[in-house]
Parts: structure tokens; sequence; C-alpha cells
């Protein structure tokens, strides 16, 4: 949640579920207002996608055309409550209807369909047409976290999705078309397992911040530095 690069353009998590479609939203409006040729992606899970603010940021957005494209994540659950618990409309990409948004679901255990669909979406963006939504299915192996045994489905839920592991299926396509070795496959493996374990011991390495920072940067300078640039 609270990785962050301002380098690569990543705005990183936030704690508040739905907080996000505002400021992603926000970054839309900056990015037109200063005239740059740059996206929004703004996204989010199912349990997000039913706080108010996404409709007042779909309405401003599809009002002024902001350069955003908002992908729901739906993984079929918000910690433990499924989607269809939550709401009559369970085909999330239909709440974009009532704005006139252009929108979409799409595979999301399928690694070709969502970039065909992610293409489609910000090229609409960054056409100056406005915004759009994807909600790309898939699912959630695990709970939502450490604290959630995930008692609310069942084993073979998780093993009929499991079945249709995107990164299984992909790695698969590329060995049978001859575009990877079993070998180049295993390096990979081994080389992300060493970047993330470097990670962790940075992390766990590094001094816990000084207190005094507690209240900094709560209120924004008014020249908004952080989008200088942008
Ligand atoms: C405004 C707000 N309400 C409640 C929570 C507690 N909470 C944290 S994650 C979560 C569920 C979010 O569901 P979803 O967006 O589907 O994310 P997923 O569980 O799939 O990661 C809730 C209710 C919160 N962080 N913020
Ligand atoms: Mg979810």
């Amino acid at each position: 949640m609270h990785m962050f690069s301002k380098e690569k353009r990543f705005l990183g998590g936030h704690g508040i579920v739905g907080g996000q479609i505002g400021l992603g939203t926000g970054v839309a409006f900056a990015i037109q207002y200063q005239g740059e040729d740059l996206i929004s992606v703004t996204m989010f899970g199912d349990g997000a996608a039913r706080q108010g603010i996404l409709h007042e940021c779909f309405n401003m957005a599809m009002l002024w055309k902001l350069p955003v494209v908002y992908v729901c994540e739906n993984n079929q659950y918000a910690m433990g409550t499924s989607v269809s618990r939550s709401s009559n409309v369970t085909e999330i990409y239909r709440l974009a209807c009532a704005y006139d948004m252009p929108s979409e679901r799409v595979d999301g255990m399928d690694v070709f369909a969502v970039y065909e669909a992610m293409e489609k979406a910000a090229q609409h963006a960054r056409s100056g047409q406005g915004p759009y939504l994807l909600e790309v299915l898939t699912y959630r192996y695990r709970g939502h976290s450490m604290s959630d045994p995930a008692k609310y489905r069942t084993r073979e839920e998780v093993e009929k999705y499991r079945e249709k592991d995107p990164i299984a299926r992909l790695q698969n396509y590329l060995y049978t078309h001859n575009l990877v070795t079993n070998e180049e496959l295993d390096r990979l493996e081994e080389e992300v397992a060493a970047e993330v374990a470097d990670a962790v011991a940075f992390a766990e390495a590094s001094p816990y911040p000084d207190p005094a920072q507690l209240y900094q940067d709560v209120y924004v300078q008014p020249d908004y530095p952080f989008l200088r640039g942008w």
C-alpha cells in the first residue's frame, strides 16, 4: 500500500478505500490543466467501486473530458464480502452507463485480453475523448490480509480460479510458442526472488522515521510542488 515512485509516476496505494478515485481524477485534471500529453490510470477494487466518491468523479471526469482510465480490479471480494452481497448490480462496468462513459468488462485472467482492452481505453483517454472504465474480472487467491483466513468461500472455488492463473497461462504460452526456455523462466524467477529479498532486507535495515515528521506534509503547500513538471 505504501509503495510510491515519483520518477515512475506511480502514486501509490491509499488507506481510505475509494479515496484514490478522487486522487486519480485530480491528477487527470492537473494533466489537462497543464496541457500535458499524459493519462491517469486510476485503479480500485470492487469494494471501492461502491463508495460515493466514484459517482462524483465519474460525473466530473465526463463533464470535463478528463484523460483518465478507471480500472476496477474486480477480484469478487471486498475483504470477505462478495460482490453479490454488496449490490444488485454485479457488473461493475455498467456503473459508467449513468454518465454515458464508455466501459467494458474484460477477462482479467487473460493477459492478452487485458493488454488489448487497456490499449483501447488508453487511446480513448489520450485522444481527448475523456474517461473510460475497464472492469477487470479476476480473483484473489488469499484472504484480504494476514488476519483473514478466507472462510467465506470453498476450497473448490479457489481451485477453479487457480487453474486459470494468468501468469501460469502466459508462461505456458511463451513456452509452447518457443519464445522462452525453461531455463530462462527459472532464471527470471530467481532474479525476481532475489530482487524482492533485497527490497525486504533494505526495508528491515532502514531506520524508523523521526516522530517529528508526523505533521509534515499533512497540508500541501499552495503551489503543489509535487505536481510541478507533470
Ligand atoms: C473508507 C474505508 N472503509 C473501510 C475500510 C476498511 N477496508 C480496508 S480494505 C476493505 C475492502 C476493500 O475491498 P476491495 O476494494 O474489493 O479490495 P480487496 O479486498 O479486493 O483488496 C475495507 C472495507 C477502509 N480502509 N476505508
Ligand atoms: Mg476486491
